[in-house]
């Protein structure tokens, strides 16, 4: 029941700026005093150090920013392992997606087999071959598989962070083509928002469930607040349409906790600027207290 929150205000793994302030909207929206509701010893180590570019690259960069997102990432995985190594559970705010490579090569080192679940409108397995972007964050995915740049892929020294069986993604909605190839070729789990539609959050729940418990030893949540539809959280800089709603969102965060599984999360994309009062940073609030067992209280 020790819980730290780990800031991570980088912005550089994507094109919309504003979102390394999502840390602050995610506090201001009073994530401390929520789950310190729940009977947590909440621990805020405030923010990690993000490098600032003293120059933004030229735009058509295969991988934008990969020195200052490869060192942003790297403070941040210390800092997760050290969470890790003081038996707490370690719960980073966003921040681009970007920093689930620091996330997640902090935590995997703790596990033989870490699980990962994956909400989001987007597969973020992208390398820089692939990316029509050259944005790090539609990177990470990939990059915990040990597929990417070198710089990326061997963070904290390992690789692969995780494996392709011990993955569901759940919410996509856009996908690009060597996401689909790769997808394909890795057989990773996927609920789409069509699987979602025909057997109902509840149903998609348990079998990713059932299908991560008995080969992982821990399970990490990674969401992106974009996997919401852009109605119930537009603060994010790259909405889809046709998403999960907050109250499905609430169900399946609420599941998760009822299920006991969950060792480390982290909520990413929330951009205060493309938001309208800060309501995004409150859905993420909103949704860490169902995780972390409002309704079981
Ligand atoms: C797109 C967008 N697939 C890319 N990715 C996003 O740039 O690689 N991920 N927005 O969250
Ligand atoms: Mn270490
Ligand atoms: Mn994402
Ligand atoms: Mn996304």
């Amino acid at each position: 029941n020790n819980l730290s929150i780990v800031g991570a205000p980088m912005d550089l793994g994507q094109n919309r700026r504003g979102v390394d302030m999502g840390p602050s909207a995610i506090r201001y929206a009073g994530v401390v005093e929520r789950l310190e509701q729940l009977q947590y010893d909440i621990e805020d180590l405030g923010d990690v150090e993000i490098p600032r570019p003293d120059r933004r690259e030229d735009q058509k960069e295969h991988l934008r920013n990969l020195k200052e997102v490869a060192e942003g990432n790297e403070n941040l995985a210390k800092t997760v392992d050290d969470v890790i190594q003081r038996n707490r559970f370690p719960l980073v705010i966003g921040g681009d997606h970007s920093i689930a490579i620091g996330s997640l090569a902090g935590i995997a080192k703790h596990y033989e087999n870490l699980g990962v679940i994956w909400y989001d409108a987007h597969g973020d397995l992208n390398t820089g071959g692939t990316s029509p972007s050259g944005n790090i964050h539609g990177m990470p995915l990939a990059v915990s598989l040990g597929i990417g740049h070198e710089r990326l892929v061997n963070i904290e020294g390992y690789q692969p962070k995780i494996k392709p069986e011990n993955i569901v993604i759940i919410g996509a909605r856009s996908l690009d083509d060597g996401e689909k190839e790769l997808i394909k070729e890795k057989g990773i789990k996927v609920y789409s928002m069509h699987e979602i539609d025909r057997l109902g959050m509840t149903q998609v729940i348990q079998e990713s469930v059932e299908y991560l418990t008995h080969k992982t030893d821990g399970i990490h949540l990674s969401l992106d607040l974009d996997g919401l539809d852009p109605q119930d959280a537009p603060g994010v800089g790259t909405p889809v349409m046709g998403g999960m709603s907050y109250r499905e969102s609430h169900l399946a965060m609420e599941m998760l906790a009822e299920a006991d599984i969950i060792t480390s999360a982290e909520f990413v994309e929330v951009n205060p600027i493309l938001d309208e009062k800060n309501r995004t940073a409150s859905v993420a609030v909103g949704l860490m207290g169902s995780l972390f067992g409002e309704k079981l209280k």
